[in-house]
């Protein structure tokens, strides 16, 4: 039998032998993967665990948000308060930063998440997902060597780590340190992440790609160009027939694309002109923005690298448009040129 290797095993070996993450960054990973299986387990128990329906509350952006919402933010506090290793944490479903209490000890890293990715899909059993992203806290960060909002307006670039765990049929961690894209699916009986999947690639070329397509008429003529050309088959420009996929969660939609390839955009549209996007920038653009590209993709807003571009605000939001680089880059190149 080949050998099983767990996640703590593949962290320990990207600390000991490649030097790649300090034992605090370590702690940090296996106390969200921690959190990542409790969130699994109330969302395996579903109507069972009466947890599935509304929360009652709105969150920062004024979406209505679900009681798996609520739950999953208030498990990765509680997981990651008190072990040392971090500074503060910021939710989409949080309003501001929440500061690791005084009476924890603080750590230099910085902890980003948007609990429960694809809300709209609780309910009818597709896959959600918890995405995370990781920052250093700046040397000189903070008032009074405090902490503050400010020193999480960190461009993509500076992420020490990211990754996301979906439910769905498995439950799986997909995670990178940045030497590459590794996959661990939960052994349910056993309790622990084993890896299945490591170096993931995404081919270059694709010919599948992911958008709401009730959005067309809202689109930027580059993005309806893209678009149309796809459509047209192998008697258009492109010269071959293109498949589609929108599964309404990034998490399922980005799994996809790391596991086969595609293209995924969320891109700007004239509903709400004043927005850059619908999407998140620190909570789902920089992470699956860094998986991609630690996976051979890549990942712009349509003009520049989601991981160059400098947050002004926390809550902010972006334009995304990644995967089989290729693709990608034909896109922006529609926008720019
Ligand atoms: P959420 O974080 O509130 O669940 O919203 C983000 C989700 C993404 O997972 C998904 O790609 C997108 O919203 C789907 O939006 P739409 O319903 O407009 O197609
Ligand atoms: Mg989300």
């Amino acid at each position: 039998m080949t050998q099983r290797i767990s996640l703590t095993r593949y962290l320990v070996e990207q600390q000991r032998v490649h030097g790649h993450i300090p034992s605090e960054l370590r702690l940090l990973i296996e106390v969200v993967a921690r959190a990542c299986k409790r969130i699994s387990i109330s969302v395996n128990k579903g109507a069972l665990g009466d947890v599935l329906g509304a929360a009652g509350t709105d969150n920062v952006q004024g979406e209505a948000q679900k009681k798996l919402d609520v739950i999953a933010n208030e498990v990765l506090i509680d997981a990651n308060e008190w072990g040392g290793h971090l500074a503060a944490m910021a939710s989409e479903e949080m309003e501001g930063i929440y500061v690791v209490p005084n009476r924890y000890p603080q750590g230099e890293y910085l902890l980003l998440f948007d609990p429960l990715d694809g809300s709209s899909n609780i309910e009818v059993n597709v896959s959600i997902g918890t995405i995370f992203s990781v920052l250093k806290k700046p040397e000189n960060g903070g008032p009074h060597g405090g902490v503050s909002e400010q020193d999480f307006l960190q461009s993509g670039s500076k992420q020490v780590a990211a990754g996301y765990c979906i439910y769905g049929p498995q439950t799986t961690l997909v995670l990178t340190v940045g030497d590459g894209v590794a996959m661990f699916t939960l052994d349910s009986q056993e309790g622990s992440f084993v890896l299945t999947e490591e170096d993931v690639r995404i081919p270059e070329d694709t010919r599948e790609f992911a958008i709401n397509m009730s959005n067309l008429r809202h689109w930027d003529a580059p993005v309806r160009r893209y678009i149309d050309e796809c459509l047209a088959g192998k008697d258009g420009p492109r010269g071959k027939d293109f498949n589609m996929r929108w599964v309404a969660s990034m998490v399922a939609d980005v799994h996809r694309i790391l596991t086969r390839g595609g293209i995924f955009m969320y891109p700007w549209d004239k509903r709400e002109p004043e927005k850059p996007g619908k999407l998140r920038l620190m909570y789902e653009a920089n992470p699956m923005g860094w998986l991609v590209e630690q996976a051979g993709g890549a990942a712009t807003n349509g003009r520049e690298r989601i991981l160059d571009v400098q947050p002004k605000k926390l809550h902010e939001r972006v334009s995304v448009i990644l995967g089989s680089k290729n693709e990608v880059e034909r896109v922006t190149s529609y926008h720019t040129k």
